[in-house]
């Protein structure tokens, strides 16, 4: 029998559930797996992984979808031969923000889980509220008002906690299901993040919330990595009962649970490392390990980040501060128009990918002036409630090419605006995401930067990130010290072939738009407030 040797990374995202195996030895990728929730669940009626409702601004998925994806993807692995029985720890990486509402059943059922049953099957009856609000879900706005009220205003939430109140942040969200739902809250003894949730069907039992995906709920304590007690207040009296203990990243919640052995060969010795968000996750994954380092991820939604080692807020209220999984900081910007609204173009005229991509070719650095706010659906970053696309410039709607690069333009130009408050302009950027694999929009990433981009071989930094955190806790828990620059090397360089050089011309051609972009974006929220 080999030395249990490997290292599982799981990435529970919006729309799928993904592995990524690695071998420490030879510092590789050795097996990467996915499916999707849509082609492989369509009995959950989901569109993108979500649940179709009437009102945009409510956005759920059913986390018992997420429970049956993890069967069907262990199954997935066994069957093509993965080397299950060689793994020493796995860790996940869960979309952030996203809460699952357990009731008093949860404990018992997930310690009795048996191999001879379907997980979905012994896990139907222990929710409490049958959807998950996620992060895509902008419905919260009332009681983020009153939480920053509760806590001294949008300043001092950012202060405390890592960033002001938003919408999609677990607190604001949990005080409106206690709020509309006092009955069902009442029965509900365990709140979990997604990426908690699914750590804890994995060890059979309620495990911890890391202090990377911690941070994203606005009820941490950003500097001391405690429940903040002023803010689980201002959400609902006496939360602290419900919710799980804080943990670092490298905490090990405990064995992976024997059934998981008996039923898809995993190493009966196989730890099972606290799971944390997609973004902190993608951190390690892209080897983001020292401060400065930036990054850009392109999945269903479009996130800036970096590290940082001392804490500074956004005094704009709209980028977070993170816990990252060194231990330092990270600052991240969510866009929530990211791949669906660029499938949302694509879609419009008919186009495959390659199309799109021939039509980003077809149009020069600039798109001759011609501009879109793409608020296809409620935007985070500026804060849009209500959807709406303008165009400008002369962009016509009928224009299939400048309409592909208007969407990319517009959200390349937006992120380089609202990240300013980080600091520097990055002088490298490492993208991922499944849109990174098109070199097309990562050039217009580069010029609109002016700086060199990089890919790496596998787009799924959120799960590589995962196994690499397994590794990292592995060698803690075995009383090695694992040093983080040497856990990432060898797994985490950009691809050389990658690079993608900015054309230099386009400097004075973006600094120009960038302008007109701001403009345009200010116009579009004080006509919204006098509308
Ligand atoms: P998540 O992890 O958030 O579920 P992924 O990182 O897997 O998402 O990215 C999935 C998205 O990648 C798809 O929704 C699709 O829009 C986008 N995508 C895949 N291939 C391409 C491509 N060649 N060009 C642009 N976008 C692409
Ligand atoms: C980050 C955010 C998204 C989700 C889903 O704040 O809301 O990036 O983590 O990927």
């Amino acid at each position: 029998m080999p030395v249990p040797n490997l290292f599982l990374g799981l990435d529970s995202s919006t729309q799928s559930l993904s592995a990524v195996m690695i071998d420490p030895v030879k510092r590789q990728i050795i097996y990467e797996a996915a499916v999707n929730f849509d082609d492989v669940l369509p009995h959950y009626g989901t569109r993108n992984g979500t649940l179709p409702l009437d009102d945009p601004q409510v956005v759920h998925s059913p986390p018992l979808m997420w429970v049956e994806a993890l069967d069907l993807l262990l199954q997935k692995m066994a069957d093509d031969g993965a080397p299950l029985g060689e793994v020493a720890a796995i860790s996940g990486s869960g979309q952030q923000h996203g809460s699952v509402y357990l009731n008093a059943a949860a404990p018992e059922a997930l310690a009795g889980l048996s191999p001879e049953r379907p997980l979905a099957d012994q896990l139907r009856g222990i929710f409490s509220r049958p959807t998950s609000p996620i992060w895509m879900d902008s419905s919260t706005s009332v009681e983020c008002e009153e939480i920053e009220a509760a806590l001294g205003g949008k300043a001092a939430t950012a202060e405390a906690t890592g960033s002001a109140a938003f919408e999609r942040f677990t607190g604001p969200q949990i005080r409106k299901f206690a709020k509309a739902e006092p009955g069902a809250f009442a029965q509900t003894e365990h709140i979990a993040l997604v990426s908690s949730f699914m750590a804890s069907v994995l060890a059979g039992r309620i495990a911890p919330i890391d202090s990377g995906d911690g941070a994203g709920m606005n009820l941490m304590d950003i500097r001391t990595r405690m429940w903040h007690s002023a803010a689980l207040d201002a959400v609902f009296p006496n939360l602290g009962k419900k919710l799980p203990e804080l943990s670092n990243p490298w905490k090990v919640v405990g064995p992976v649970l024997p059934m998981f052995g008996k039923k898809y060969g995993i190493c009966e010795d196989a730890l099972c490392v606290v799971w944390s968000g997609d973004n902190p996750n993608s951190v390690a994954g892209l080897g983001l390990v020292n401060p400065g380092m930036t990054a850009i991820s392109l999945g269903t939604s479009d996130t800036f980040f970096g590290t940082m080692r001392d804490c500074h807020t956004d005094p704009n209220g709209e980028g977070h501060v993170f816990g990252s999984p060194t231990g330092d900081y990270m600052t991240l910007l969510c866009f929530k128009n990211g791949s669906l609204a660029r499938e949302r173009v694509k879609d419009r005229y008919a186009l495959d990918w390659n199309g799109f991509s021939a039509a980003l070719r077809r149009t020069p650095p600039g798109n001759g002036g011609k501009l879109m706010l793409p608020y296809f659906e409620p935007e985070i970053v500026p804060k849009v409630l209500t959807p709406g696309v303008r165009r400008f410039g002369g962009l016509d709607e009928p224009d299939a090419s400048a309409n592909c690069r208007a969407v990319v333009e517009a959200q390349m130009m937006s992120m380089r605006i609202h990240s300013r408050w980080m600091g520097e302009p990055p002088s490298e950027i490492y993208a991922t995401g499944g849109a990174s694999a098109n070199p097309q929009i990562l050039q217009i990433m580069a010029d609109v930067f002016q700086c060199p981009v990089y890919r790496q071989e596998s787009t799924n930094s959120a799960a590589l990130g995962a196994a690499l955190r397994a590794m990292h806790a592995w060698h803690r828990h075995t009383g090695e010290e694992l040093l983080w620059d040497d856990a990432v090397c060898g797994f985490s360089d950009p691809l050389k072939e990658s690079r993608i050089d900015p054309d230099s011309a386009a400097v004075p051609v973006y600094d120009e738009l960038c302008a007109a972009y701001q403009s345009a974006e200010a116009e579009h929220k004080t006509g919204l407030k006098n509308g």
